[in-house]
């Protein structure tokens, strides 16, 4: 038995739990372990700074910081807190009455162009961890972070501050969270749980953690490195299976044809093995995962420590992927002008009108939305340029108005970027009338309009992948 299994069986059992970070991610997380009933404690650790401090009062009187519906979520705080089984402090001394944390931290990227992520928040938290770290502890990581950080820099800073010895004196895992904003509880529970320690000893004690909280999802044990890999493959293969329908959608167009029959007749092909994963084209790929996975992947693959064998001088189909999907938005700007060519018009001194800043329909998230760089690149132009969104309120720098008529009104081109249930309403006739011009433009980057209908009412249509409309004939 291993100096660390002697010290964890002597330890006995998981009683008492920290998370550290009270987000999206830590406060369903903590709010599940305190009401397994094997544990006995948990306690969120959020320092008391002046951005969200004011979460710890919140938290222990029963009141989620969480914006937006997450269903039982309140009601699960109310009861752990009322039951004693939860509290939230920003005393991080108390990490040593413990025997497992785990870690919360957002990893966003200090700036989305040199795509180099900050760290700055984890590693803050994880050194907090090594102060207070105690032998016979297990830390867990859940951030999304570059495959190679966990045996990596966060290994070298418990170490550091802690002067113990990870996988001789504390366990240390990744266990990448996987919960979507809307259903954060559900996720938890049903999800799948990639579970991967720096040692079999380590991955087991981090199971221990996890299982009670699962209850149709399965813990699914790895090393800590194929964990972090896992995480972000995920989201890479998401990013590359919408890149692929995206170069598709670009290719009808240039061959006159429709994506979406072609997209109904791929996705016909079910069966064992033979199904394709066909997804949606559309003027682009936004929010803050799949944005960032595939650059987390590739960091990994370079600062790993083996050598890579690829074609010479070929680019990663991961990271070509990314740049098919960043140039949807652009794609939308060159439909845009040509329909304005189309009836003699630029886009310098035309009126846009954008409908849509979310980076996914319905909502009112728009991290990374691809609506930003078409907006940047009509206004370069000389456009004037305004935005619809039913449900993003404000945006740095960007007024974004609910009012559609108030929107649309005298516009020379409508052009949609995010799906919202609202824009399927939208009749030709209508929008025509709004407008006030003999011959509108419309450009769909979300397939929500019927194109006859629109070329029907005299407008100029452009759609992502509808080469069999693009080039109409005007009314
Ligand atoms: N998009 C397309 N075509 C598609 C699907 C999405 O253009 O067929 C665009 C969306 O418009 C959006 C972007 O891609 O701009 C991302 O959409 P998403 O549905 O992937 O939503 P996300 O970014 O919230 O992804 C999250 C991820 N979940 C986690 O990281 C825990 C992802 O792994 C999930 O697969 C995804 O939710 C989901 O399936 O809901």
């Amino acid at each position: 038995m291993s100096k660390l299994e002697k010290l964890l069986e002597e330890r006995g059992p998981i009683k008492k739990i920290g998370v550290i970070g009270m987000g999206y991610v830590g406060i369903p997380a903590a709010l599940l372990f305190a009401d397994a009933p094997c544990f006995d404690h948990v306690l969120g650790f959020q320092r008391a700074s002046n951005t969200s401090g004011h979460k710890i009062e919140m938290l222990n009187r029963g009141e989620s910081p969480l914006k937006g519906e997450e269903p039982g979520l309140e009601e699960l705080l109310q009861k752990v807190v009322k039951a004693g089984k939860f509290e939230c402090t920003p005393d991080f001394s108390k990490i040593s009455e413990l025997d497992a944390v785990t870690l919360a931290i957002q990893t966003p990227f200090a700036n989305p162009k040199d795509l180099v992520p900050d760290f700055g928040a984890l590693i803050e938290g994880i050194r907090n961890v090594g102060k207070y770290l105690k032998p016979g502890m297990l830390v867990v990581l859940e951030s999304t972070i570059t495959p190679g950080t966990t045996e990596g820099m966060a290994k070298q800073v418990l170490e550091e501050e802690s002067g113990l010895k990870a996988g001789e004196d504390f366990a240390l895992a990744h266990a990448p969270e996987r919960v979507m904003v809307g259903r954060l509880l559900r996720n938890i529970r049903e999800h799948d749980r990639i579970v991967g320690g720096i040692d079999e000893a380590s991955t087991k004690r981090a199971v221990e953690l996890y299982s009670p909280v699962l209850t149709v999802g399965k813990v699914i044990p790895m090393s800590a490195t194929a964990a972090e890999v896992t995480k972000t493959a995920e989201n890479t293969f998401r990013d590359l299976q919408i890149a692929a329908i995206n170069q598709l959608a670009l290719y009808c167009e240039a061959m006159g044809i429709n994506v979406y029959d072609v997209r109904t007749g791929v996705d016909s092909l079910k069966g064992e093995g033979i199904t394709r994963a066909v997804l949606w084209p559309g003027a682009g790929v936004g929010g803050h995962c799949l944005t960032k996975d595939t650059y987390h992947l590739e960091r990994g693959v370079k600062i790993g420590k083996g050598q890579l064998d690829y074609p010479e001088g070929a680019d990663s189909i991961y990271v070509l992927a990314r740049k098919i999907n960043d140039f949807m938005p652009v794609h939308m700007y060159n439909l845009t002008a040509a329909a304005l060519e189309k009836i003699g018009k630029k886009v310098e001194g035309s009126k846009i009108a954008m409908l849509g800043w979310a980076f996914i329909r319905d909502s009112d998230d728009a991290r990374n939305t691809p609506s930003e760089p078409y907006r940047d690149l009509c206004m370069d132009a000389g456009a004037e340029v305004i935005v619809h969104d039913p449900y993003v309120v404000n945006y740095p720098g960007v007024e974004i108005s609910d009012d559609l008529e108030e929107v649309v009104r005298g516009a020379d081109a409508v052009v949609v970027l995010a799906g919202h249930s609202a824009y399927f309403e939208v009749k030709a006739e209508w929008l025509k009338e709004i407008c006030g011009k003999e011959h509108p433009v419309i450009v769909d980057g979300r397939n929500v309009v019927e194109p006859d209908e629109f070329i029907g009412e005299g407008f100029v249509y452009k759609g992502i992948g509808r080469g069999d409309k693009n080039g109409h004939e005007m009314n």
